[in-house]
């Protein structure tokens, strides 16, 4: 009888965890698809995809300057990766408040495979003293 209770109560803990679990995952959906990095941005920069291409060859930005990058998918199925910024952003996720922390170029490449033209999705990203 003992055993069957303790089974009981561990089942009511396992469904207890389950559920706030799934509430964990279900937050993020809800949000406002900022991430908040607590940082007020000084500057904004839009990306624009379309098949297959950023809307501009060259993006400029400033070393120390936090900045609200804004991924705008117009056409197809696009997401923007900036490793030198530890940035990914698409529909789902499409702004991010980064601080540029070097100077340089660095490249900026599509994250989803979008189709025939995705290896051809490269712009430039240059940080600026
Ligand atoms: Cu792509």
């Amino acid at each position: 009888m003992k055993k069957a209770l303790a089974l009981i109560v561990s089942c009511m803990l396992l469904f207890v965890l389950a559920a706030c679990g799934e509430d964990k995952d279900a937050a993020p959906a809800s949000g406002t698809g900022v991430t908040d990095t607590g940082v007020a941005p000084e500057a904004e920069l839009e990306i624009i995809a379309t098949d297959y291409q950023f809307d501009q060859e060259e993006y400029t930005l400033k070393k120390g300057v936090p900045v609200k990058i804004t991924f705008n998918n117009k056409q197809g199925n696009h997401g923007v990766m900036i490793p030198a910024l530890s940035l990914q952003l698409d529909s789902k996720n499409s702004s991010a408040v980064v601080t540029p922390d070097k100077t340089g170029t660095f490249e900026i490449s599509c994250s989803i495979m979008c189709g025939t033209g995705h290896t051809k999705m490269i712009s430039k990203l240059i940080i600026e003293e």
